[in-house]
């Protein structure tokens, strides 16, 4: 075979025309390819942007990094099996990867959860969870259990069915119709009552009731499931009243009704446990991840379900297949292995347990920022912190926009939704980072017009 050249790597720099091609997405693309901001390497809490700075990590990539950028032990054994086994058919085939890394979730599940089916992103796994909680129910013999109710406010990424179940109306109101059959719960977000609160709020835990009120107008013979994140992060970090996920599981367990938690940003460690399930004391039916099961390394998404829902399908011919549902890259070997490493790693180093243990500084830190000018709110739970800016009257998003954009040239990259900025560092995050994070923020928003 005749050799070829050496691999391109992307280039040190880009002229503007270079990026007309790519569609970014959820960015301002004409404003971004004016003035990029670009990175082109990363290590542990940093950033290395493509002009030589270093920029601090706020918010692990995308809430996905939970170890820290570059780790050795997940890069080599990405690299080790990319050079072993590239690919592996996914359906009526399998390689020991994905059976492995699915035995090791397992064991780390709360309750009886304990079977795992792998998707590519948050966003399949989503759509795979709401197809799951469907086909059990018609398995089941409930054929009419088919409605699903989400919240608003929720954010279930952006399949059909995600954002049908979600409740961001600039996600929704493009999109026509969506899924028939899709009721949303009021989101618990009131700044009036729950302003500056740390940790879980005290009021709204009765905003679950809603969902007996859903029950009654559609009989819970038609409802399949019900779809929450535990805390809501790309809303703008929304922490659940004291007992609101307790009673959402109550009303669902009197009626029969499916609850599946979607895990993807508060998986992994991001409230100091393994699971928001394992914090709250809650245990759904199913839960939803991605991001952190890789370190964000190789894209993955899984949905974890109880013992109960994988043996409801395992009936009938034993030659027939149970789910006519999956994917080409459904445990792809590279993600299997990126994802035992990370698993390895975040047991080795006790990652979670970290994080419990350094979010009680993290709150300090949140709430020094109390008192700043436009800040109307902060709110913290293990390692995420929302901070809330008043709008500039009739430019909602400008004000933490603006804030994102000196930020990144101070050295820091935060993540806004409307006037909210979230952070969500790596777990891996050291005291004199939290000084410097908050440092930093707390002077450019003094600065802010
Ligand atoms: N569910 C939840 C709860 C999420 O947070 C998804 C599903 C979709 O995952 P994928 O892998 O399909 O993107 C998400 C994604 C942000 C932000 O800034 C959050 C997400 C994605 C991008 C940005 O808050 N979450």
């Amino acid at each position: 075979m005749q050799e070829l050249t050496r691999p391109s790597t992307p280039s040190a720099s880009l002229a503007r025309s270079d990026m007309e091609a790519f569609w970014m997405p959820f960015t301002a693309n004409r404003q971004f390819k004016e003035h990029p901001r670009l990175f082109v390497a990363a290590k542990d809490m940093h950033y290395t942007t493509i002009d030589g700075r270093q920029v601090l990590d706020g918010t692990a990539g995308l809430w996905c990094v939970n170890a820290g950028h570059c780790r050795p032990h997940i890069v080599e054994a990405i690299q080790r099996q990319v050079a072993t086994m590239d690919y592996a058919p996914a359906f009526q085939m399998g390689h020991p990867g994905a059976f492995q890394l699915a035995d090791r979730l397992a064991k780390m599940l709360p309750g009886d959860l304990n079977h795992v089916f792998f998707a590519n992103s948050g966003s399949e796994a989503v759509d795979s969870a709401l197809k799951i909680a469907i086909a059990y129910h018609r398995a089941k013999g409930e054929g009419t259990r088919q409605r699903l109710i989400g919240r608003e406010r929720g954010y279930h990424g952006v399949g059909f069915g995600g954002i049908s179940v979600g409740g961001i109306g600039p996600n929704r109101k493009f999109f026509g119709s969506l899924l028939n059959g899709v009721d949303h719960l009021p989101h618990t977000h009131n700044l009036q009552e729950n302003a500056f609160s740390r940790q879980q709020p005290e009021w709204g835990a009765h905003l679950a009731d809603e969902l007996e009120r859903i029950v009654a107008l559609h009989d819970a013979s038609n409802i399949a499931a019900v779809i929450v994140e535990p805390v809501a992060g790309s809303t703008g970090v929304l922490i659940p009243p004291k007992g609101y996920l307790e009673r959402l599981r109550a009303i669902c367990d009197k009626y029969g009704i499916l609850l599946i938690f979607d895990e993807v940003i508060t998986g992994f460690g991001r409230l100091g446990a393994s699971f928001a399930a394992d914090y709250f004391g809650v245990i759904p039916d199913m839960i939803t991840v991605a991001k952190g099961i890789t370190n964000g390394t190789i894209p993955m998404g899984a949905v974890f379900v109880r013992q109960e829902i994988y043996d409801t399908f395992m009936t009938g011919p034993e030659n027939a297949i149970e789910l006519a549902h999956g994917y080409t890259y459904s445990g792809h070997p590279m993600a299997c292995a990126a994802g035992l490493a990370t698993l390895e790693l975040y047991e080795q180093e006790g990652l979670f347990q970290r994080a419990n243990e350094m979010a009680s500084y993290w709150e300090e830190a949140v709430h020094s920022l109390k008192g700043l000018p436009y800040v109307i709110d902060t709110r913290n739970l293990g390692l995420i912190a929302g901070i809330e800016l008043e709008s500039i009257p009739g430019k909602p998003t400008a004000r933490a926009f603006e804030c994102f954009l000196r930020c990144f040239e101070q050295g820091l990259l935060i993540r806004t939704t409307g006037d909210i900025i979230a952070l969500s560092p790596p777990l891996i995050i050291e005291k004199h980072h939290i000084d410097e994070l908050f440092g930093r923020l707390a002077e450019v928003i003094k600065g802010l017009p």
